[in-house]
């Protein structure tokens, strides 16, 4: 009887796993491989020949028209929930909430707390607040508690090998975590990330690696699975993407209206400050040099911010102006500062129906 259970086991996972060694691209990335970073070919088509194809992970890079519809599976009540929130809170509020709330505040504070030393050695040799980093830390992977479940050479070879629309990026990342396991030592399949394949408590993907991660504890590797190294490779991140010491992030302003829809807005377009009539920062900000307008999509109104250099370095980590807020009002948040703005537009938002605070003067 435990027989047939194992050959039953067995033959679902084999049904699972695919063998790409006979795939077309799966031989190309074996010849580099074994010409360029020190695999046998033997070895690499062991690696290859069982591949657990993850269905969920391509998914997410197949384009929306092409996929098989999905089943419905919330109750009723759910879909009912999800609607309500869609249209209580505006798109940044939706985001804000998953990323800005008051449970990764307070683990951020812990975070920073537990690894005092490490942050304030990292701040004073790379020159970014600690309270940044450990934003990073916490949306990327909720400081270290979810750093992914997906097996990460299995999710990179679906992703390079499967139909999606970024075969050339994944199959890259592949050849460069396969080259990593050698130089770094160890074994590719016992490696753990997200659906993407990022890496760590940063969540790095594998190119990354090298130019960016450090080793910080000096155990001779650089592991983004531990804090001190991963907070000291986002640092890194940031100071070798043009972080400047010292410089400030965004600040909120103020514009006529509820709704910005003059100019164009958005990490990619940058403005002198002098072209920005009637547009000024809600209380002095000690900034001369361009700035991005950052549109915050309320229920009611858009938030307008002002983005600096320093703005723009963190979506170099992501390519998100959402993202970046993100990171910045968790930054405020870790820094156990409050968030006067907030107060103030919560005590207007209650004395008047239309939102017409701080229009410009
Ligand atoms: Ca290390």
């Amino acid at each position: 009887m435990i027989k047939i259970v194992w050959v039953f086991l067995f033959l679902c996972l084999a049904m699972d796993a695919k063998d790409y060694t006979y795939n077309a691209k799966t031989i190309k990335t074996i010849n580099i491989l074994v010409k360029k970073h020190h695999f046998s070919r033997a070895e690499a088509n062991r690696l290859f020949r069982h591949v657990k194809v993850q269905k969920t992970a391509l998914r997410a890079f197949i384009p929306l028209k092409q996929q098989t519809r999905r089943k419905e599976t919330r109750t009723p009540e759910q879909i009912a929930k999800a609607k309500k929130i869609r249209n209580k809170y505006g798109s940044w509020g939706r985001y804000a909430r998953l990323t800005v709330n008051h449970r990764r505040t307070q683990q951020g504070i812990a975070f920073i707390q537990k690894h005092r030393k490490v942050f304030d050695a990292v701040q004073k040799q790379y020159g970014v607040p600690k309270e940044y980093i450990a934003a990073i830390i916490g949306i990327e992977s909720a400081y270290g508690q979810n750093v992914g479940k997906y097996p990460v050479f299995d999710t990179l070879s679906t992703l390079a090998f499967e139909k999606n629309r970024r075969n050339k990026f994944f199959n890259n990342q592949l050849i460069k975590f396969l080259a990593l396991s050698k130089t770094e030592n160890f074994n590719p399949k016992n490696v753990y990330g997200s659906y993407a394949g990022a890496i760590g408590l940063c969540q790095f993907m594998p190119s990354n690696y090298l130019p960016y991660g450090v080793d910080f504890n000096r155990d001779g590797r650089i592991s983004l699975q531990n804090p001190a190294d991963a907070i000291a490779s986002v640092a890194n991140y940031f100071k070798k993407n043009g972080w400047r010491t010292g410089e400030p992030v965004a600040i909120r302003v103020s514009y006529a209206g509820t709704r910005f829809n003059r100019l164009k807005t958005g990490y990619k377009y940058s403005y002198h400050r002098k072209n920005l009539k009637g547009i000024s920062p809600i209380y002095f900000w000690d900034y001369d040099k361009k700035v991005r307008l950052i549109k915050l999509q309320k229920k009611s109104y858009d938030e307008l911010w002002y983005g600096a250099k320093n703005f723009f370095v963190i979506t170099r980590y992501n390519h998100s102006s959402y993202y970046a807020m993100a990171v910045h009002q968790l930054a405020q948040k870790n820094k156990g500062i409050p968030i006067i703005y907030e107060n103030i537009c919560d005590y207007y938002r209650q004395k008047r129906k239309r939102w017409t605070l701080f229009r410009s003067h």
